[in-house]
């Protein structure tokens, strides 16, 4: 098997750094070693076949995206990024595993859905890639197929709360599946905002002649984000299964997580970068049609109303437990344009599979988290949360040589087409500048960024049987 020596880099941790040599063998580390440790007498930069030279850089483990929607059907059109493409953009930002979404909508059979999405994902993708299974039809059978996932490498499940006649499920189809989850250790994921509610909301705002991409966000208000996790949680109190929020961006919605933590409940909240960066006032109120760009559920929220901040404080509290994308993109022509004179028909999502690391490792430099809580956040507590932790999210032995050699005195521009990788015609994040660069990735042991070079190859990628999250107990 081919060795590898990461050398001389600080080594970080959810819990601290040092300075090490990581000895790789094939696709697994094998040891941590203190700065030219010799083995049996050898020097072991001679000896392995190859040296990443990680001297005055950092050296994180890989980072794990535990929300994108590659291919996924929505509001009439389908994501622009396929496994290959997406999975490609994840490696050239520092992520080195995704879990996806595999898609059931009503009349389908959940096991079906699952291999369909295998199919979707085999041998198309750079890097490593694991499933959470979207229920979108509660029928007896569906119940049934439920407890057949952690059997297929799957823990963990999503509902929506939003989008009537689409992926929208009611209360009472919440509960019973949280029953079966409760039973047979399956991570409840729920998309918390009340949709019917909210197509009332856009029904009069189209009404009123307010159709631009401002009033998505107008629509989305962030009562009906509270409300809808306020629900979720006494569903979960109630069945006694684990809870997970995805994409929470209203402070009002994290103040229902908070207060249910302290009162000893296992439920989990997941923010994206998004939420962190971007406004109602700024981007989704950008002149003309150019706040569809950034058109995503939950919306970006008011900046006035101090959002953004209140995310980053409950990031650094643990609050909100750790941060995931949820990739969805759309181009701007033939897909978000479908919505010119009506918001409610602009397909919802922002891609940022590739620029999650840079865009958390800045919330490092501005003081936000501490370097520690960044590899907490964006790769350990994933790991840890979606039955990954040891093989993923940790650098240590018997882990998977997934590794991102970082510079801190680096330099990323975020750019249009020709600077980022992803399937879009456009990027949310242009012109975004991060005081530091991914410089080399390695995933299974193999290097497939090298600088500005992509050395990786579609099919590298392997899907990741998961476990139980460890944060059931
Ligand atoms: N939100 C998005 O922005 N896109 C896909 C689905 C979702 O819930
Ligand atoms: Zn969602
Ligand atoms: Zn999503």
């Amino acid at each position: 098997m081919p060795t590898t020596l990461v050398s001389g880099g600080t080594v970080v941790s959810s819990t601290g750094r040092h300075t090490a040599d990581v000895l790789i063998d094939g696709e697994k580390i094998v040891a941590v070693l203190d700065p030219g440790s010799t083995v049996l007498g050898s020097d072991l930069k001679r000896t392995v076949d190859t040296v990443v030279d990680a001297t005055g850089k950092y050296v994180f483990p890989g980072g794990i995206d535990a929300h994108t929607h590659m291919e996924m059907p929505f509001g009439g059109t389908v994501a622009s990024d396929s496994f290959e493409t997406g999975t490609r953009a994840a490696a050239w930002g520092g992520t080195t595993t995704i879990i996806d979404f595999s898609v059931q909508t009503v009349g389908q059979q959940l096991m079906d859905c699952l291999g369909n999405w295998h199919d979707k994902a085999r041998g198309e993708c750079a890097i490593d890639y694991a499933f959470h299974q979207i229920v979108g039809d509660v029928t007896p059978d569906t119940l049934a197929a439920m407890k057949k996932l952690p059997d297929e490498g799957v823990s963990s499940y999503k509902m929506f709360m939003a989008y009537p006649g689409v992926y929208y499920s009611t209360d009472d189809k919440i509960f019973k599946a949280m029953r079966i989850a409760a039973d047979e250790g399956l991570m409840t994921m729920v998309h918390a905002e009340n949709g019917p509610v909210i197509d009332a909301m856009v029904e009069e705002l189209l009404a009123q002649g307010k159709s631009d991409p401002y009033y998505h966000g107008v629509a989305r208000a962030w009562q009906m984000e509270e409300e809808a996790t306020h629900r979720a949680i006494m569903l979960s109190d109630l069945t006694g299964a684990p809870l997970y929020i995805v994409h929470v961006s209203a402070k009002q919605a994290v103040e229902q997580l908070a207060a249910a933590r302290d009162r000893g409940m296992n439920v989990f909240g997941e923010t994206c970068p998004q939420y962190l960066y971007m406004s109602l006032e700024e981007q989704l109120g950008a002149p003309g049609f150019e706040g569809a760009k950034y058109v995503c559920s939950t919306p970006l929220r008011s900046h006035a109303e101090g959002h953004q901040h209140y995310m980053w404080q409950s990031l650094r509290t643990n609050d909100v437990q750790m941060v995931a994308t949820d990739h969805c993109p759309f181009c701007m022509k033939g897909q978000k344009d479908m919505g010119v004179g009506d918001f409610s028909k602009i397909p919802n999502g922002i891609g940022s599979v590739e620029h999650r690391m840079d865009l958390m490792y800045q919330g490092v430099v501005d003081k936000k988290i501490t370097l520690e809580r960044f590899v907490e956040i964006t790769s350990t507590t994933p790991a840890r949360m979606f039955g990954m932790y040891g093989k993923k999210g940790v650098i240590a032995p018997g882990a998977d040589a997934d590794i991102v050699v970082y510079d801190p005195n680096g330099h990323t521009k975020i750019g249009i087409n020709d600077t980022h990788h992803m399937r879009m015609d456009y990027s949310a994040w242009e012109g975004y500048e991060i005081d530091g660069h991914v410089d080399t990735v390695l995933s299974r042991g193999r290097v497939i960024i090298d600088g500005n070079q992509y050395l990786g190859s579609k099919g590298h990628g392997q899907f990741v049987r998961r476990g139980q999250s460890q944060y059931l107990q």
